[in-house]
């Protein structure tokens, strides 16, 4: 019994400075799993397709203003609308390849300054990953890549508390890779590191909930 229970796909998340190649990484690793005969599929934070979403992107392009509570809030909110959907996919034995994720949420968030515990709060109870992938570079060296946007967050300055929050975020159970390597490189070391993971999760490893 319980033997032709269909195996979960795994959650797996990438985090790190803007510039780190999260995007990229991303994308390939789609690419490898559906190669491996898996189901995968790119997801990404924020979704600026939903309403929420919207909201958010006009405050990122600076085409609204927002309090730093708020807009910490429809960060979060975005993450719950594609909660249920996030799992009806696990379960149904897709993996998710996530771009950005609560990680992201509150390092941004507590950088300006906001209580870390309260940033924290408005994600407890979303999906936990399996896995996270920390793509590691420094704000310097991230900046050298193709130079910064014009988001609100795109500022070197900025990015140097971000990089000091996400520190405040790391536990042992993160997997970090250095970005600063060859994207092929990269990309190789994360292979195998999701590969593992999405072994374990077929294997019956069970869904969880953040924080943990
Ligand atoms: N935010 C938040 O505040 N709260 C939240 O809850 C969430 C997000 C989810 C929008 O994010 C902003 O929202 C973001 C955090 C905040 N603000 N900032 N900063 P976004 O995901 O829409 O945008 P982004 O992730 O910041 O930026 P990005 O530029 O897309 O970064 P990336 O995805 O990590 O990098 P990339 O696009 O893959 O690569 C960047 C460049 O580097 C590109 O030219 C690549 O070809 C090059 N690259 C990549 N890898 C390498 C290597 N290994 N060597 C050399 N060059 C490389
Ligand atoms: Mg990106």
């Amino acid at each position: 019994e319980g033997n032709n229970k269909e195996a979960r796909g795994a959650l797996v998340v990438l985090e790190g400075l803007d510039r780190s190649g999260k995007s990229s990484q991303c994308s390939r690793l789609v690419s490898y799993l559906e190669r491996q005969g898996l189901s995968a599929e790119l997801w990404r934070f924020p979704d600026r397709t939903t309403d929420v979403g919207q909201m958010i992107s006009a405050y990122l392009t600076n085409a609204s203003q927002l309090d730093d509570h708020t807009i910490h809030l429809l960060f979060s909110a975005n993450r719950w609308e594609k909660r249920s959907l996030m799992e009806t996919k696990l379960k149904s034995g897709i993996t998710l390849i996530v771009d950005r994720y609560s990680y992201s949420g509150v390092a941004f968030s507590s950088a300006k300054g906001l209580d870390i515990e309260w940033c924290k709060a408005p994600e407890i109870g979303l999906l936990a990953p399996d896995l996270v992938a920390y793509l590691d570079i420094s704000p310097d060296k991230a900046a050298e890549r193709g130079g910064y946007g014009d988001e609100r967050y795109e500022k070197l300055e900025f990015q140097k508390k971000v990089a000091e929050h996400y520190k405040v975020l790391h536990d042992a159970s993160w997997k970090v890779v250095d970005a600063c390597q060859p994207i092929e490189d990269v990309e190789k070391q994360l292979q195998e590191i999701v590969l593992a993971c999405v072994t374990k999760c077929q294997k019956g490893k069970s869904l969880s909930s953040l924080w943990s």
